[in-house]
This record gives C-alpha cells, structure tokens and sequence, in this order.
C-alpha cells in the first residue's frame, strides 16, 4: 500500500465517521469513496474497466462531468486525458492533477 492509497483509505474512513453525523459529502469525498469502491483489485490505481465504474459511481452522485461522460459514452476520451502517462492506468496523482486543474 503506498502513501497515495493511505491518505485515499483515511478519507474514506472519514466519510464513513461524518456521515452518520447527516452531514453533506463533499464531491471530493464522495469521488474518493467511489475511487476506492471502483479500484476492483486493490492496486490503487484504476484500469479501465475500473475506471468505467468509477465514472458511474459519480454519475450517480452528481460529480463533475461524469453524467455527460456516461450519457455520451466518452469513458475512452476521459480516460486518455487523464492518463497522463499512457501506461493504460490511471493513478492517484494523475486524478489528483486532474482535479487541481479545475
Ligand atoms: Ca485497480
Ligand atoms: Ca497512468
């Protein structure tokens, strides 16, 4: 388990540890529980596959633009952007640079 995927656990447990106090997630939180529900093997990192039902998990919860992903079906073209690499996964700290984008 490496620092990235520590810190993404922690969050997690918070967002278990407030909600029972009715407050709203943040989008962050939300993405960050959906990261670690999407991330099937445990690696920390998102394939593709993965990465699908990750965008469907937020879709579900409103974040972002994955409703317009899912709706358009643009899971490849939002992968490729993200996967600043292109070693075909998507990290922590690419959805991490991502996100400081907007
Ligand atoms: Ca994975
Ligand atoms: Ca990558």
């Amino acid at each position: 388990m490496n620092l990235v995927l520590k810190a993404l656990a922690a969050a997690a447990v918070m967002v278990a540890g407030t909600s029972s106090f009715a407050m709203a997630e943040t989008p962050r939180q939300k993405a960050q529980a959906n990261y670690l529900a999407s991330d099937a093997n445990g690696d920390g990192a998102l394939s593709f596959a993965e990465f699908k039902s990750f965008i469907d998990l937020n879709a579900q919860d409103g974040i972002g633009q994955s409703g317009l992903i899912k709706r358009t079906n643009r899971y490849a073209m939002a992968f490729e952007r993200l996967d600043a690499d292109r070693n075909g996964i998507i990290s922590p700290a690419e959805l991490q640079a991502a996100a400081n984008q907007r």
